[in-house]
């Protein structure tokens, strides 16, 4: 056995991720660890997987229900949702098997803001949380565990599984102790205390996950590298909106709206916000702050050039040359990232409190700037929610960005009405395309949709746009968000019909 199991009573709990599997009843409740590809079990779901394909050939059904932090990798939804295994999946995924089934009606999946869903398993409005399984990067002597490259939920489902089966990964540097932040203070209403964050600087909890030992069934070792992508150079689009955001953020500090360390950055992930990253390093900022749900690699580039001073998050999203770069400097990158478990990271007091910059993606916005993330055409599912909900609805600037065309222009990311709403034009403050960035801060709904059909809309749907918003305004029939209902959703008619909105 390895090191990493410094207590003697979980050493004798060492088992092969089979033994662990088995441990694993038909029809759990199972809370894993694993947040955007960091974190998750390497080998238990796959030998899992294992049994169920090979229960399936006898004929028999076996299917658990799987909480997780987020989205995981190929080796734990993949490998499950293959053999049927997932019978409801929350509170975010990724996955494209996962995506399949669920929008073939196969798969439950509950579409969550990732801030509350330990909250939904403290207050006991999912059920009963049968088993955790989490990877951690060591066990200490007295039993305390040392959290691998993701937080998530897992001091959630320590504390309220019945059962609790442990990863110990010997690929996750055993320098991460000291890197994470794990608050007890957390309670339900009516005993809630504020969270004493007031920079993502601070740390206010203790650096190891406690773990009751009697519920442990079952120790396995692992050693592999978590989901790795590699790492792809933004194209033009995403770099001719960065452009624009970029410019965006001289013009408010210039007019005294932002101060020049800016305010903490919350950054999904992806090609976008990694050239507005590329941009912000690029240019005159230093002493940046993060405070987000997922360190990708242009915030560790950041953080080595002293753009940027600290970054608070819940997990890691590194290509494989940034964990080379994160493993051999890991001293330097200590002292200036903290991994919280999730419902710290991302909580709507801290986030409300900083006044973060909140940049995420979109599918779609409509004219008066409702903003659908999730959903394809109204009804498939592409990933989920996510934090984007956390942040953006708390933010002191939430701002949303896409390409103002998907599919190779057959689809107007700038529609008349969204298909599904996930933020309301209560919460969106800026949409930005390749085209130009629509500020509505302070404009009624017709005012927007100008600002929005002229910024933001790509010049093949542009003058369709106005179209039906002058149409809709000349029917009379309410002026403060005019609308055509028989037309409202006819681009994605015509899309599904024809493949061309
Ligand atoms: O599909 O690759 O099959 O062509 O959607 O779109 O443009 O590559 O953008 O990868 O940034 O994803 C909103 C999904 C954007 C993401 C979303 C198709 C498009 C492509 C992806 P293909 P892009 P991105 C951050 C907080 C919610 C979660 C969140 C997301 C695919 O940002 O999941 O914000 N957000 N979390 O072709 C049909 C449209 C479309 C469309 C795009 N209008 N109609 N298809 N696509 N627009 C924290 C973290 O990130 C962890």
């Amino acid at each position: 056995a390895s090191s990493r199991i410094r207590n003697p009573e979980l050493l004798q709990r060492l088992m092969s991720a089979e033994a662990a599997a088995a441990l694993i009843p038909n029809g759990a409740v199972v809370g894993m660890s694993g947040f955007t590809g960091a974190g998750y079990p390497k080998a238990i779901p796959t030998a899992l997987a294992h049994r169920i394909r090979d229960l399936n050939g006898q004929g028999e059904k076996f299917r658990i229900s799987i909480w997780t932090g987020a989205s995981t990798a190929p080796e734990l939804d993949g490998v499950l949702a293959e053999v049927d295994g997932i019978e409801m999946r929350l509170p975010f995924q990724s996955d494209p098997i996962c995506r399949q089934r669920i929008n073939d009606g196969r798969m439950d999946y509950i579409d969550i803001h990732l801030s509350e869903v330990s909250q939904y398993a403290w207050a006991g409005f999912l059920g009963k949380l049968d088993l955790a399984v989490i990877e951690v990067a060591g066990i200490l002597e007295d039993g305390r565990l040392i959290p691998s490259s993701a937080v998530g939920n897992n001091k959630t489902w320590i504390e309220q599984a019945d059962k609790i089966i442990i990863e110990v990964n010997d690929k996750q540097n055993a320098k991460l102790e000291g890197m994470h932040d794990i608050y007890y203070g957390t309670a339900l209403p009516p005993n809630r205390k504020p969270i004493m964050i007031t920079s993502p600087a601070d740390r206010i909890g203790e650096q190891y996950l406690h773990c009751p030992l009697d519920k442990v069934i079952g120790v396995v070792e692992t050693s592999a590298a978590d989901r790795n992508s590699p790492f792809t150079p933004p194209d033009e689009v995403s770099k001719r909106i960065a452009g624009h955001i970029l410019e965006f953020f001289e013009r408010e500090i210039a007019a005294g709206r932002l101060p020049k360390e800016l305010l903490p950055i919350q950054s999904g992930v992806g090609n976008i916000p990694n050239a507005v990253l590329e941009g912000l390093d690029a240019g005159p900022y230093k002493n940046l702050t993060a405070f987000t749900e997922v360190i990708q690699d242009g915030m560790l580039k950041m953080l080595k050039s002293g753009t940027l001073g600290v970054a608070s998050a819940t997990a890691f999203s590194l290509s494989p040359v940034a964990i080379e770069e994160l493993n051999n400097n890991i001293d330097f990158y200590r002292e200036r990232i903290i991994l919280r478990q999730q419902d710290i990271s991302n909580h709507p007091e801290l986030a409300r409190r900083l006044g973060v910059i909140a940049m995420n993606g979109l599918i779609e916005a409509d004219i008066y700037g409702n903003v659908n993330s999730t959903h394809i055409m109204g009804s498939r599912m592409m990933n989920g929610i996510g934090g984007s909900g956390d942040f953006a609805r708390n933010g002191y600037l939430s701002i949303f960005v896409t390409p103002s065309t998907a599919k190779n222009g057959s689809i107007s990311a700038i529609v008349p009405m969204v298909s599904h709403v996930d933020h309301t034009e209560h919460d969106v403050k800026i949409i930005v395309t390749e085209q130009g960035l629509a500020d509505l801060r302070g404009l009624s709904p017709r005012q927007r949709a100008h600002k929005i059909i002229q910024n933001c809309a790509h010049p093949a749907y542009r003058e369709r746009l106005m179209d039906y918003f002058e149409r809709a305004c000349a029917s009379g029939r309410g002026m403060h968000t005019p609308h055509l209902l028989g037309e409202a959703l006819s681009w994605h008619q015509r899309y599904e019909e024809n493949g061309q909105m």
